[in-house]
């Protein structure tokens, strides 16, 4: 067939063909590429057909229609977005823009909390693809969309096989005025642990060259040294820096003074200085209720002079109320997600809002059918994913209690699941609890959040006690999180850490109390992607050494994956989870122009040693691959 390809050529018949033909002829390659494209998207299925998706319950493929696509969207003309001013004016013009609406703004969070919170961070990049050009000609008054960051990068490598730079740039391209939004946890990057300061810098100015427009900054602990380089890099790319104030304990609380108002007016007060255009209230576990949301916003509007947004989850079933207290106070800027992607431990429903507040003054200006019809496409998706759903159906105040993140709900309930402790759920939360007292009450947000996390379940797999930490715990072997947190390498709690138990649990180990990254040599990124090389035998991009100094393990996963599944972002959602049934065709897009109609005819029994033969038509050609059963 290459021959037949070579012959056929124009140029070969005209006789103009010179030596260098072949190599400046890349067309010629699309033949056994996409033969190689379509026995690797086959193997994938077969795999997944028999053995199921790792992780999640093999079940029948249901019959599903594809997710349903809005019609008869009313789109504006002439609006001007944010984005629109970001790009022409900059950030201080968003600023003024922001500050001179009556109406609250909103932020959509459906691409990147909502679903992080729902379904431990799993939508792929297919089903916002879908849905991106739609949402962001027909809802074009929103401030952001939220679609990057937090989870979703390691979560797209670690378990979807898919390139999260790809998604921002196919997205980008997409969703041209609408301004995208990430998560990004200081100097822990997308990660769990501290990078080196020029890590950070790279990693802020090439996610701002791909297309990222507001960075939420963050700190686990709050913790100002570790915000610092952050704020400033993003400011040197010209793009909006949205420092972020977690919400911890109760400010309504006297009996809690940790955390009191005046934490709140003095942190954002600094952040101020920092060099914030906007600052975040960061209510990652929802547990800022009504009557604190009004006297916490009202403070903060008398205290500094740049927009507030606020962040909440819906946990607690209060979240809708919280916003229309926060609206009162004068809050410039609330996240929600889309009705089907909200509530629970996700962000309040953005059409429940606009009714909530519906006649009043500051009414989000959005068009709610558009909304609405928007909406059933994520009904239809939000199906596709129903294995990762964590269950939360109804509000649980309890959240008051435990006060874990949304994010982390339904991440820490499949790590337990992973580990056999599915049954222990509710002793885990309480445990989470506990373990944020005997840490001294500290912020929990990633990664402190999963310090916590990983020492409440480790309490509970090994049936300890708090008295059994400090009666004998010099002799136990914690986990990695845990030292390395009271080390001091996520740097410092508010308060300090509590003297006894970091002795106990460092044994003698050593700690720092200074900013981790001002020890930290820089990276050496030739060094570094020298290195890769090696490992990958190509020379990789200056974005995949910043994956792999993100995630070197899961990003070598991943481009072994690669290399044997090729690019499986491009199947349907059930195919990619379930696999085929015998009798079914799918078509599969893998380029402008070139798609695979995929026929699975039948599956062989499997011989003595649990071998089947899977009997594929690709195209019309009958192809079989031998795939091991391991049921
Ligand atoms: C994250 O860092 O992923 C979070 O969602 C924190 O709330
Ligand atoms: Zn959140």
């Amino acid at each position: 067939p290459f021959l037949a390809n070579v012959i056929s050529h124009s140029e070969f018949r005209t006789g103009d063909a010179k030596t260098t033909f072949i190599d400046s002829s890349p067309e010629l390659f699309v033949f056994s590429r996409v033969r190689d494209r379509g026995n690797k998207t086959m193997k994938y299925i077969g795999e997944v057909t028999v053995n199921g998706f790792p992780g999640i319950e093999k079940t029948e493929k249901k019959f599903k229609h594809a997710a349903r696509l809005p019609k008869n969207l009313v789109l504006k003309q002439d609006v001007v977005t944010a984005k629109n001013i970001l790009d022409s004016q900059g950030p201080d013009a968003v600023v003024d823009w922001v500050k001179n609406k009556q109406e609250v703004l909103l932020t959509d969070t459906t691409f990147r909390d909502a679903h992080q919170s729902l379904l431990a961070t799993r939508v792929r990049t297919t089903d916002f693809k879908r849905i991106a050009k739609q949402t962001d000609e027909a809802i074009p008054e929103l401030f952001s969309s939220e679609m990057w960051g937090g989870a979703t990068f390691d979560v797209a490598y670690r378990f979807l096989n898919e390139n999260p730079w790809q998604r921002l740039r196919k997205l980008r391209k997409l969703m041209p005025n609408t301004l995208f939004q990430m998560l990004f946890r200081g100097s822990n990057a997308v990660g769990y642990q501290n990078y080196p300061d020029n890590v950070l810098k790279e990693f802020i100015t090439h996610s701002a060259e791909q297309g990222i427009d507001v960075f939420r900054i963050f700190d686990s602990l709050n913790w100002l040294p570790q915000m610092e380089k952050s704020i400033q890099y993003v400011r040197d790319t010209g793009k909006i820096v949205e420092a972020a104030i977690c919400y911890t304990g109760d400010v309504m609380d006297d009996s809690r003074p940790k955390y009191n108002l005046a934490y709140y007016k003095e942190m954002a007060k600094e952040l101020e200085k920092m060099g914030s255009h906007i600052i975040a209230i960061k209510d990652m576990a929802g547990l800022l209720r009504p009557q604190a949301a009004y006297r916490l916003i009202s403070e903060l509007k008398e205290t500094v002079d740049v927009p507030i947004h606020l962040h909440t989850h819906d946990t607690a079933g209060n979240g809708i109320f919280t916003y229309a207290s926060a609206v009162k106070a004068g809050v410039d800027i609330v996240d929600v997600a889309m009705s089907a992607m909200s509530g629970a431990t996700s962000q309040p429903s953005m059409s429940s809002l606009y009714y909530a507040l519906k006649d009043d003054v500051r009414t989000p200006s959005l068009n709610i059918e558009n909304v609405q019809k928007i909406n059933h496409y994520w009904e239809d998706v939000r199906e596709f994913y129903a294995p990762f759903e964590n269950g939360v159906s109804a509000p649980q105040t309890e959240v008051y209690l435990h006060e874990m993140p949304g994010g982390q709900y339904s991440n820490l309930q499949q790590q337990a699941k992973a580990v056999g402790l599915e049954d222990k759920w509710d002793d885990i939360k309480v445990m989470y609890a506990t373990v944020n007292r005997m840490f001294g009450d500290i912020v929990k947000v990633t990664p402190s959040s999963k310090v916590v996390g990983d020492m409440a379940l480790f309490m509970v797999q090994n049936e300890l006690t708090e008295e059994d930490i400090f009666s004998r715990g010099r002799e136990l072997s914690y986990p990695e999180s845990v030292i390395s947190f009271f080390q001091g390498d996520l740097g410092q709690p508010t308060g300090g850490f509590p003297h006894e138990l970091k002795d106990i649990i460092l044994n003698g180990r050593p700690s720092i109390d200074v900013r981790p990254g001002s020890l930290t040599e820089p990276v050496d990124f030739d060094e570094v992607a020298a290195e890769l090389e090696k490992l990958v035998g190509y020379p990789p991009s200056h974005e995949e050494v910043l994956s792999y100094l993100m995630y070197p393990q899961v990003f070598l996963d991943y481009t072994k994956m690669y290399e044997s599944f090729a690019d499986i972002e491009v199947l349907d959602t059930p195919t990619f989870f379930q696999g085929m049934r015998v009798g079914e065709t799918v078509e599969v897009r893998i380029e402008k122009g070139k798609t695979l109609i995929i026929e699975l005819s039948d599956i062989g029994a499997p011989d003595l040693e649990g071998n089947r033969v899977l009997f594929f038509n690709l195209n019309g050609q009958r192809r079989e691959f031998v795939v091991k059963d391991m049921n």
